[in-house]
């Protein structure tokens, strides 16, 4: 494709995007953005849906790649679709690509692999350079996809006028210090060893999360199901009430992402619900929080940033968790089984 060149930049409140910048005018005049993806790559286009209708309060639908061309979907003119796949080379994700362009859809691509079909098969595209992923599960691609998505959310938001300079610029800054605050979060990964030595044998394993913090608990999930074999769900955390609850008793561990800005108040009565079920709660939460960490068994303490930011911290301490309870449990964390890095048949 033409437009895949351009690395980010998020320097001194200018974005340069080479692939968004040279189809400014579809995305500005888009009715509606339907992303497709599998996995994880799913999972950043939820985020992204959060972001995009948050930020630039523009329409967006989540389609898994794997059901997309089984429903006849419906795209009109003015949609754009975006792929989003680390590997590029995703079988259900390339037969979406291929189905939405049959329709007259411009289709933008998010890959991390530089010359993959994927690559090659959309009309333009980012690439989002997380270096390659070693392990099959996809882990630092997530963190690049939604960075992506948030500079994208933040470039089209500020031109279409949703969000003023100011409040761009305050993102803007408040992102540049996302690094950082990743790079402090990795200093407490002996505490969540600790943690994952006291969990490693539990049968199941339930993650709650609201708002932007959603899909990290559905990727939370995935991520301990894939590399340690352990059944888990993610959920919405309004959601538990609607059956999930059931499930809870003393021998299950429930991880609740419970940022400061994020619903906070409704994420901890549902903290309390688990309590009262004798559940055992695995809280993230916000630096300096006192209420959870009186009811939580275990807390793990994120740095405070913006809430549409969260999702790229919120989520280290829970691959770190999976990573730790895998390697108890003898698994091969990089070529977990049944599992293929790119699922292409
Ligand atoms: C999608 C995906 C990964 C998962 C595993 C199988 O891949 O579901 O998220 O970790 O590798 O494939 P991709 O389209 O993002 O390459």
């Amino acid at each position: 494709s033409d437009t895949y060149r351009g690395r980010l930049l998020a320097d001194k409140g200018i974005i340069k995007m080479g692939s968004v910048d040279n189809n400014i005018a579809k995305f500005l005049n888009a009715k509606r953005i339907i992303v497709v993806a599998c996995g994880t790559s799913w999972h950043a286009g939820l985020v992204g849906e959060y972001l995009l209708e948050d930020l630039a309060r523009i329409p967006v639908e989540v389609e898994y790649a794997s059901e997309f061309r089984y429903r006849n979907p419906i795209i009109n003119k003015g949609d754009i679709v975006i792929a989003i796949s680390q590997s590029g080379e995703t079988a259900d994700t390339l037969a979406a690509i291929k189905l939405a362009k049959s329709k007259g859809a411009f289709v933008f691509g998010i890959c991390n692999v530089v010359g993959s079909s994927i690559a090659r098969e959309t009309d333009s595209g980012a690439y989002t350079h997380a270096g390659p992923e070693i392990g099959v599960a996809s882990t630092k691609a997530f963190t690049t996809q939604i960075t992506l998505l948030a500079l994208m959310a933040l470039k089209l938001g500020n031109l279409n006028g949703e969000l003023s300079n100011s409040k761009f610029h305050d993102y803007l800054q408040k992102m540049s210090m996302i690094p950082g605050k990743i790079e402090q979060l990795l200093n407490i990964n002996s505490e969540i060893e600790k943690i994952a030595a006291i969990y490693k044998d539990a049968p199941n394993c339930l993650y709650l999360g609201r708002g932007y913090n959603f899909p990290v608990a559905l990727e939370g999930a995935l991520k301990l199901k894939e590399i340690s074999y352990i059944h888990a769900e993610g959920y919405p955390a309004a959601e538990m009430k609607h059956g999930p609850i059931a499930l809870i008793d003393e021998s299950m561990p429930v991880v609740v992402i419970a940022t400061k800005k994020g619903h906070y108040d409704k994420v901890v009565s549902n903290i309390q619900e688990i309590k009262s079920r004798n559940g055992k709660i695995i809280a993230i939460v916000t630096e300096g929080d006192t209420i959870v960490k009186e009811i939580a068994d275990h807390v793990i303490e994120i740095p405070e940033t913006e809430e549409a930011f969260t999702p790229l911290l919120t989520t280290i301490p829970l691959q770190l968790l999976s990573y730790h309870i895998a390697v108890m449990r003898g698994c091969n964390v990089d070529q977990p089984r049944n599992l293929a890095k790119s699922v292409t048949v």
